[in-house]
């Protein structure tokens, strides 16, 4: 029997933090949904990292870099966060190297559990069962707005745990688990509508990012799983 638990806030994560754990990390709007795009699209390997200063370290020894803070691409980056800017071909085959506000931390504070996971709506199905196959705990990690809660990613922590709850190998779903279901069961007819009054979109819609909401809010494309390997994202073999 595994434990099935949600870190509302990556400030609350250090509480759930445990080194057999399978964590999912989870940035809807938009980190998490543009990697998995990027996957989609053939891109080889994505290596996260959290601060501007690695990002460009990196991208002075030739790697392409996508980065972005408080929702705008930063300035010499080759790429934002946008799902949008990682469809095509242009990406096929290669590393790159990404960091955003709040999910490429998400991922840095996760990296020490057994297995590191990017989910999004453009995989959930296959999360999901990859989560039931992995029968170990599992901590879904929001990554949130600057350490504090957000409306889009406990809503997609809700949508898993939604098809996993009644998993009979789920015996135990903490409150947080809970919570996070019962706001994606008010949330699930609409989610774009759920989220009109939530932070990030009213931030989103000022940049004029009404289409990578849509997007990012849109289930079932992929069948891959970005997972961390060695300091990078790859694409999870099964
Ligand atoms: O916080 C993040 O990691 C980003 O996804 C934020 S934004 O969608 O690019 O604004």
């Amino acid at each position: 029997m595994f434990t099935l638990d949600v870190a509302l806030t990556p400030r609350l994560y250090s509480l759930y933090a445990h080194p057999d754990s399978v964590v999912v990390v989870i940035d809807i709007l938009r980190a998490t949904t543009a990697i998995c795009t990027a996957f989609e699209n053939g891109v080889e390997k994505m290596i996260p990292v959290a601060t501007l200063e690695e990002a460009w370290a990196y991208r002075e020894k030739g790697y392409l870099l996508g980065a972005e803070r408080n929702g705008e691409k930063i300035e010499g980056a080759d790429f934002g966060n946008s799902p949008y800017d990682y469809m095509g071909d242009h990406l096929k085959g290669k590393t790159t190297v990404i960091t955003t506000t709040n999910g490429t931390r998400a991922i840095e504070m996760s990296k020490d559990s057994h297995q590191v996971i990017i989910g999004s709506f453009v995989n959930i199905d296959v999360v999901v069962n990859h989560l039931i196959q992995s029968k170990r705990n599992v901590v879904l990690l929001c990554a949130g707005w600057k350490e504090k809660f957000n409306l889009e990613d406990t809503m997609f922590a809700g949508a898993l745990v939604d098809r996993l709850a009644e998993h009979e190998q789920f015996a135990d779903v903490s409150d947080a688990a809970l919570i996070a279901r019962y706001l994606y069961a008010n949330a699930m007819e609409d989610p774009y509508h759920f989220l009109k009054n939530s932070s990030h979109r009213k931030r989103m819609q000022k940049l004029n990012l009404k289409e990578d909401i849509r997007y990012s809010l849109n289930p079932e494309r992929s069948e891959i799983i970005p997972v961390l390997k060695n300091g990078a994202l790859v694409q999870l073999s099964r």
